[in-house]
């Protein structure tokens, strides 16, 4: 079973995050530089751009099978909203299986933010 990356509302004290009960948090995490964040309004999409130099910090999270599913459902994986997709971290989790919700949709005039999204 893949880890899982979370960059947004999912995180520790923000709104989405009771969706993440009964999952288990490994720590606090960065991407490889390659990912870039966007402000979609009331929450972050992360996408992978290679000419990104700095990353994108978030958590990560054990995941069984079931929970990933409710998640995907969530995140509008079958609408085409968010793909859940592998992603590349740094130390300690480089050479775990993780994976995030990238965006999935065009980002047309939606302002990029720096590497860490935060709710206020
Ligand atoms: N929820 C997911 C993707 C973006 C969002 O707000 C997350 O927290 O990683």
């Amino acid at each position: 079973m893949p880890l899982l990356f979370v960059y947004g509302t999912l995180k520790r004290g923000c709104k989405n995050h009771h969706l993440m009960n009964g999952l288990g948090y490994l720590g606090e995490a960065r991407t490889a530089p390659g990912y870039r964040l966007y402000d979609l309004g009331d929450f972050p999409g992360m996408i992978a751009d290679e000419a990104d130099p700095a990353g994108v910090t978030g958590e990560v999270w054990s995941a069984d099978a079931a929970a990933l599913a409710r998640l995907d459902a969530f995140e509008g994986v079958a609408d085409g909203l968010y793909q859940r997709a592998p992603v590349k971290l740094l130390a300690p989790f480089a050479d775990q299986q993780v994976h995030t919700y990238l965006y999935a949709r065009p980002l047309t005039g939606r302002p990029a933010i720096g590497q860490t999204w935060s709710e206020l």
